[in-house]
């Protein structure tokens, strides 16, 4: 960063090899930031190649679970020390409010915690096959060579979420941030060094995914890919891996339902819907985009998210009194203005925003006004499409069975909201709604020790907790004969 190498092969902290360079954007302003190496082809070749390497030597899977659980505590200590420069970088690179980038780096530090706790504890299993001269027993082992790529909405949070399970596993890996946000992982896999890595363990490229992907993912070398991001990227190398039958793991976003019933709490319920999509500008996965709401009290509520949305300080992330950051490029606005123009044509009735701010100290930012659409349907793109911005719309119900015909109705299901004071209708909902999270009466909460992942197109698998770290292992049984004989079957020879 700034002169000093951001790529970290086989221990090697090195330039890219044609010198090549990406600047880094403030999306608050459009200044830049920092110029990173940008890696070539052949580095990330290099990089799986030393993953590979590293991992075959044997030397890090072999290392006792206690060491491996101590070193994700040690690096946890560290985030805590650096907290303040890695929240910094992070706002910085992404936009996001320093307040927001403060909690991000504590759930960081809380995800390195729950894995080293969890590792240490992780048992064997032992399998009574009736016969007392045979142990038999279930093992996990590091799956071995993992490619982790991670998006710009939460660039260290989400890679936090796959380089612990991963070396609390045992594992080797070379981690892609994504090319927009890399700065907190770059200052993060120096601060793993620090802790006691070991050398070639933990690998670092960042550059296009397009140019380096194939590197990373068409490539025999690597035994396990995880992958958060977009829909059609996360097809691309779900196919590409199943060339080489490479175990892969995607998070690809949501079009997730906040339904509130009529009973539900007025003031919480007004409160949530807005946090859950305009936080963070609305680029989150899990974002409730879609408001489902009873009939009854649907102009009333809608009439008072547009008073509420219309007061929500949009600003620069470093300034204490801004509540929400810009998009994070020039390039993704302009996705997200097209899904305006798109929700205006399709006949959504546009109840506020829709537009850039109009103060000019934010000209020169990628900000867009927090957006509700009322009278949308289920043709619509804007309500079956990711638009990943600050982009509500709403769609009405009568009864119950059509909340959870409309929740359901979308082909991702990474997870969902219920509002209702009904505790019957409350578990009937969370039952019948196909999406990997849901919450009732409440949104947008995780835990490190509960799993996350998608139903339907959301992906497969899951990160956070148990599974998140067994993605990570391969399970051998290993049966043990103490007092071998023969088996005896062929008894002509
Ligand atoms: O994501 P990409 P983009 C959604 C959101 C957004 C859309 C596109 O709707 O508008 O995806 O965003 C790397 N092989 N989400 O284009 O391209 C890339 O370098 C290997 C939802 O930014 O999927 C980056 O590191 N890697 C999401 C990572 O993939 C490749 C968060 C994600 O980028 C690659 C972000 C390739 N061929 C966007 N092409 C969520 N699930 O939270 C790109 N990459």
């Amino acid at each position: 960063m700034n002169g000093d190498p951001d790529l970290l092969i086989g221990g090697e902290w090195i330039h890219a090899s044609d010198g090549g360079l990406r600047q880094i954007v403030n999306p608050a302003d459009g200044s830049v930031v920092a110029s990173v190496d940008e890696a070539t082809t052949e580095d990330a070749r290099r990089a799986v190649a030393a993953a590979r390497a590293t991992f075959d030597e044997g030397a890090w899977a072999a290392t006792p679970v206690a060491e491996r659980a101590a070193l994700l505590l040690r690096i946890a200590d560290l985030l805590e020390r650096d907290k303040e420069q890695i929240a910094h970088l992070e706002t910085l690179d992404t936009g996001k409010t320093l307040v927001e980038s403060r909690i991000d780096i504590d759930d960081v530090v809380s995800v390195f915690r729950y894995y080293g706790g969890l590792v240490a504890v992780q048992a064997d299993r032992v399998v009574d096959v009736g016969d007392p001269t045979v142990i038999s027993r279930v093992v996990r082992e590091p799956i071995g060579v993992c490619v982790l790529i991670a998006p710009w909405n939460y660039p260290l949070l989400q890679m936090s979420w796959k380089i612990a399970p991963a070396l609390g596993a045992g594992c080797t890996m070379v981690a892609k941030p994504s090319e927009v946000t890399p700065l907190s992982t770059i200052a993060f896999v120096r601060l793993a060094e620090e802790a006691g890595v070991p050398s070639g363990v933990l690998n670092l490229v960042q550059g296009s995914g397009a140019v380096l992907g194939s590197a990373l993912t068409d490539n025999s070398d690597v035994d396990f890919i995880s992958f958060t991001g977009g829909l059609a990227t996360g097809r691309i190398i779900s196919e590409v891996a199943a060339e080489h039958v490479t175990k892969v793991a995607v998070e690809l976003g949501g079009k997730n339902p906040h339904i509130v019933f009529a009973d539900a709490d007025w003031e919480s319920s007004v409160d949530q819907v807005l946090t859950g999509v305009f936080l963070h500008s609305g680029q989150v996965c899990s974002a409730g985009t879609r408001l489902i709401i009873e009939e009854s009290i649907a102009d009333d509520f809608v009439a008072e998210l547009v008073r509420r949305a219309e007061l929500i300080r949009v600003g620069n992330g470093m300034d204490a009194a801004s509540e929400t950051g810009p998009l994070v490029s020039e390039q993704h606005r302009a996705k997200v203005e097209a899904y305006v123009e798109l929700g205006i044509s399709e006949g959504a009735k546009l109840v506020t925003g829709g537009v850039r701010p109009s103060d000019p100290a934010l000209a020169a930012g990628s900000f867009f006004l927090p957006t509700i659409f009322d009278n949308c349907d289920r043709s619509m793109r804007i309500v079956q499409e990711e638009t990943f911005g600050p982009i509500l719309t709403v769609e009405r119900f009568v009864t119950e069975a059509e909340a959870i015909r409309l929740g359901n109705d979308t082909e991702y299901g990474l997870a969902g909201g219920v509002r209702t004071t009904d505790p019957a209708r409350g578990e009937r909902m969370v039952r019948a709604l196909r999406h990997g999270t849901i919450w009732l009466n409440d949104f947008g909460y995780y835990t490190a020790a509960a799993e996350w992942g998608g139903f339907k197109k959301s992906g497969n698998g899951r990160e956070l907790g148990p599974t998140g770290l067994t993605e990570y292992q391969e399970i051998k049984h290993i049966w043990h004969n103490t007092a071998p004989k023969p088996a005896e079957w062929f008894k002509g020879v």
